[in-house]
């Protein structure tokens, strides 16, 4: 009895002594710990308060695969999360302070009220993140994605986001004061009651962007692209306008106007405010047909429409693309490119058209233009420019192209009002030499 009972107590013990074991390694196994910048490693990882996080799940480090990991409330300040999969991640109300995020996927990453202050996010992709009342101030977001991204409220006081893509990022009510944009597309962005006052967003793109009531006081809006933008109750105290694009932009209740600096480019569509003299003021009228703005219709507008797409087949036009249908039914076409060519010779002071023949825009169709044809007869695949000899906007130089050039051959000039004898037989010998290009085109491949 007394051995048994002996056995009995042993085997307890030792279970007990097993499970006791077991549940203190288990628990040790399950703290993570994090690399701070420079390497010191941080174990366990606590939370705001100082105690024990209770996430349990791969060490956060650089590349670390972190995926929908929960580390809300976590002081993870001065992490080094280089590369880190961070996908779906809960980071909200995180002290991420000084870390390095930089080519993180924090994609679609609940980053709510989180503390990123003066962090480092170059690269990283913020794809649809939720970052509303998160604390960037001095962040460098330089070329990160924040598309879509949900920023109502944030604060990105002096944040550096030049070459960021912000498109239809929610930035409604966010503090952008001093931040850098410089050349951040902000497209389709809803900037609504936003603070911009002192913020580069120099060649910033902000077509279509809702920016009513934002505070732009200050703001550097050189070569910015505000194509279609509200501006509806927005302050422009003091803004540099310089070759800014006003295409489509209704101004009549912009706070201001009258003290911006710099001249801007308006068009026919530009609605200016009661009693506003843009001239007095210092803008340039540009002509519809300037795509790129500049007040010139040349080769590089022409170029643009021809970037669309194929022209021949037509292209429906787009928020991108919409100013480019310039004999307005919703498509780029050949009415476009015809529509265009009188556009372009009126702006640059010509009583007839530009014709298509001539790819120099130099008034006439001549051998030069046929020798450029010809250096390019055959070549198809993307959309040949045309000043590469493409008259009719498709993805090829070829016959029909040089047909358009034939029936305005005009080597002397298409400006004076004689017409010149047909050169038909100088016409005869270049259709000769084409027919050698091709049998050699053809032969080679
Ligand atoms: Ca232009
Ligand atoms: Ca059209
Ligand atoms: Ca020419
Ligand atoms: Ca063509």
């Amino acid at each position: 009895m007394i051995g048994s009972q002996l056995i009995s107590n042993v085997v307890r013990r030792f279970f007990l002594a097993m499970v006791l074991t077991g549940l203190l390694t288990g628990s040790v196994g399950q703290a993570a710990s994090y690399q701070k910048r420079g390497g010191t490693i941080v174990d366990p990882i606590l939370n705001k308060s100082g105690i024990a996080h209770y996430y349990s799940g791969p060490n956060f480090e650089p590349y670390a695969n972190l995926a929908n990991a929960n580390v809300s409330n976590a002081d993870l300040t001065s992490a080094n999360l280089h590369s880190a999969n961070l996908t779906g991640a809960d980071l909200s109300n995180a002290h991420l302070t000084d870390a390095t995020l930089s080519r993180a996927d924090l994609s679609g990453a609940n980053l709510i009220s989180a503390d990123l202050a003066l962090a480092t996010l170059t690269d990283a992709n913020l794809d649809r993140a939720y970052l509303a009342y998160a604390d960037l101030t001095d962040a460098n977001l330089t070329d990160a994605n924040l598309t879509g991204a949900h920023l109502y409220n944030a604060r990105l006081t002096s944040a550096d986001l030049t070459d960021a893509n912000l498109s239809n990022a929610d930035l409604r009510h966010a503090d952008l004061t001093s931040a850098d944009l410089t050349d951040a597309n902000l497209s389709n962005a809803d900037l609504l009651l936003a603070d911009l006052s002192d913020a580069i967003l120099s060649g910033a793109d902000l077509r279509y962007a809702d920016l009513r009531y934002a505070d732009l006081s200050n703001a550097n809006l050189r070569h910015a692209d505000l194509t279609s933008a509200d501006l509806t109750d927005a302050n422009l105290s003091n803004a540099d306008l310089t070759h800014a694009d006003l295409y489509s932009v209704d101004l009549t209740w912009v706070y201001k106007i009258d003290t911006t600096r710099g001249s801007p480019y308006y068009y026919g569509n530009t609605v200016l405010p009661a009693g506003f003299d843009a001239v007095a003021q210092g803008w340039t009228l540009a002509p519809y047909c300037d795509f790129t703005p500049d007040a010139v219709c040349d080769l590089a507008d022409i170029n643009q429409m021809f970037q669309a797409g194929n022209l021949v087949t037509g292209v429906i036009t787009s928020g991108d693309t919409d100013r480019l249908d310039l004999f307005e039914n919703d498509t780029i076409d050949a009415a476009d490119i015809t529509e265009w060519l009188t556009w372009a010779a009126t702006a640059n002071g010509h009583g007839s058209p530009y014709l298509r023949g001539d790819t120099e825009f130099d008034r006439d169709v001549d051998i030069t233009d046929f020798n450029t044809l010809a250096a390019n007869f055959g070549s198809r695949g993307a959309w040949p420019f045309w000043n590469e000899g493409n008259f009719n906007g498709d993805d090829n130089v070829d016959i029909t192209d040089f047909n358009l050039l034939a029936a305005n051959f005009a080597p002397s000039g298409y400006a004076t009002s004689t017409i010149p004898e047909p050169s038909t037989m100088l016409l005869a010998s270049l259709a000769l030499i084409l027919v050698g290009v091709s049998f050699r085109l053809s032969k080679n491949g």
